[in-house]
């Protein structure tokens, strides 16, 4: 079997390519051009994943990519998808977010009909919550540019499915998390900055809305939902969730927590990081993926904090260490005068730290 991930440098592309590869898929992720290139998610499967070039922006990069790769599935995980932004980049976000998704299902549909089609959508489609909890048929009311562009894909996704009988699925995910999260979204921005705190880097961390809750999981479970969705007799549509919802603040709490910290004595408000328009509360029921496929998270809130901030306690004293390790090459080199023996630096580094302590 043969898939192809956009988004696949992403917190969820590089989860899915892991997973895939698992199961003996032949697995090609497309990647953008940019002048600095960022694999560190993906890094340790470069030797077995195909990095094809394309664009969510470029219909001639989509066509080609699936003309040429013929895949059996399509996971389209690519987004501008930092909410703040979209109001930022409300054009761009359209762009991507929106329109991407018709571009690549036009592709499906010339160049490889048979694929199987899974789109990203997300709780931000309910927004402004019509019931609690949400379901498959709970009204939408996005509350953000990215809300609406996700909207627009998940109904172009369940059109291409009506219209041209294009196996096309929309999993419609409530936020999911990792070690591997992008560190601008709360969760990551929380346990990296509790990391700092707690070696000593830090002293504060600046927050927006602390009343904001979220129906948070882990991003491990929800990319082996959207496999699953993809292997069933019929297309159709999910909601992914955990069924638990906790505050911003229960988030500082618990992974302040972590370090033996308590959250009161480090966090401000920052009302620049409050937004135009909140999306206040989201509980998602996953009941159709729990019947259906046979789906269930596995890691809840507290197990997702503590493996967050662990993971970002170990990624901070090692950059420290590095760092440390640096600055100790550099006074042994330097002599004041602040120049660099690169050989000797290079042969410093080769043997490892504590050479010539
Ligand atoms: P990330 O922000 O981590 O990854 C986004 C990916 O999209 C990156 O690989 C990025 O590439 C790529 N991308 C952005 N713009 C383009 C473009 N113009 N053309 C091609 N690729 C592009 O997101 P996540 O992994 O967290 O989320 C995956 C998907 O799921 C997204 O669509 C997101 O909106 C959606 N979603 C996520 C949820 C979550 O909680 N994580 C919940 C619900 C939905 P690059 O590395 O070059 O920037
Ligand atoms: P969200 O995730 O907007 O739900 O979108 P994010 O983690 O950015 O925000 C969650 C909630 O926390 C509040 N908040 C803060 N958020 C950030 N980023 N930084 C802060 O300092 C801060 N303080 C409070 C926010 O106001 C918000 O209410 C994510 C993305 O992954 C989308 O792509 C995805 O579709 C949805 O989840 C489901």
């Amino acid at each position: 079997m043969r898939a192809l991930i956009t988004g696949v440098t992403g917190q969820d592309g590089s989860y899915m390519a892991e997973l895939l590869l698992g199961k003996g898929y032949e697995v090609f992720g497309i990647v953008r051009r940019s002048s600095v290139k960022k694999f560190d998610r993906i890094e340790e499967l470069m030797d077995d994943i195909e990095l094809v070039e394309g664009d969510l922006t470029d219909q001639s990069s989509l066509d080609s990519v699936i003309h040429s790769v013929q895949p059996d599935e399509v996971y389209n995980l690519a987004a501008q998808s930092f909410v703040p932004v979209s109001w930022n980049q409300p054009v761009l976000t359209g762009d991507v977010t929106g329109l991407g998704v018709i571009r690549i299902l036009e592709a499906i549909r010339k160049h490889r009909p048979q694929a199987k089609f899974l789109q990203a959508s997300s709780s931000e489609m309910f927004g402004k919550v019509r019931e609690t909890p949400q379901t498959e048929k709970t009204p939408f009311h996005p509350r953000s540019p990215y809300g609406v562009a996700k909207a627009f894909g998940h109904f172009i996704t369940v059109n291409y499915r009506e219209s041209y009988g294009l196996f096309a699925c929309s999993a419609m995910g409530f936020n999911h998390e990792s070690p591997r999260r992008g560190l601008e979204f709360v969760t990551h921005k929380v346990t990296h900055q509790v990391a700092r705190i707690k070696c000593g880097l830090a002293k504060k961390l600046l927050m927006g809305n602390l009343d904001a809750q979220r129906d948070w999981g882990f991003a491990g479970d929800y990319v082996r939902a959207m496999w699953m969705m993809l292997q069933q007799p019929a297309p159709d549509d999910y909601v992914l969730a955990t069924g638990e919802t906790h505050s911003v603040r229960q988030l500082l709490e618990a992974a302040f927590a972590a370090v033996g910290l308590h959250w009161e004595n480090y966090v401000e408000v920052d009302a620049k990081l409050i937004r135009p328009a909140e999306v206040e509360f989201l509980c998602g029921d996953a009941t159709k993926a729990r019947e259906k496929l046979g789906w269930e998270p596995k890691v809840g809130f507290e197990e997702l904090i503590k493996m967050m901030v662990e993971a970002d306690l170990e990624a901070v004293q090692k950059a420290e260490n590095s760092l440390a390790f640096a600055a100790s090459l550099r006074n042994e080199n330097g002599n004041g005068n602040g120049s660099l023996r690169i050989g000797n630096i290079r042969a410093n580094a080769a043997a490892g730290p504590g050479l010539g302590d």
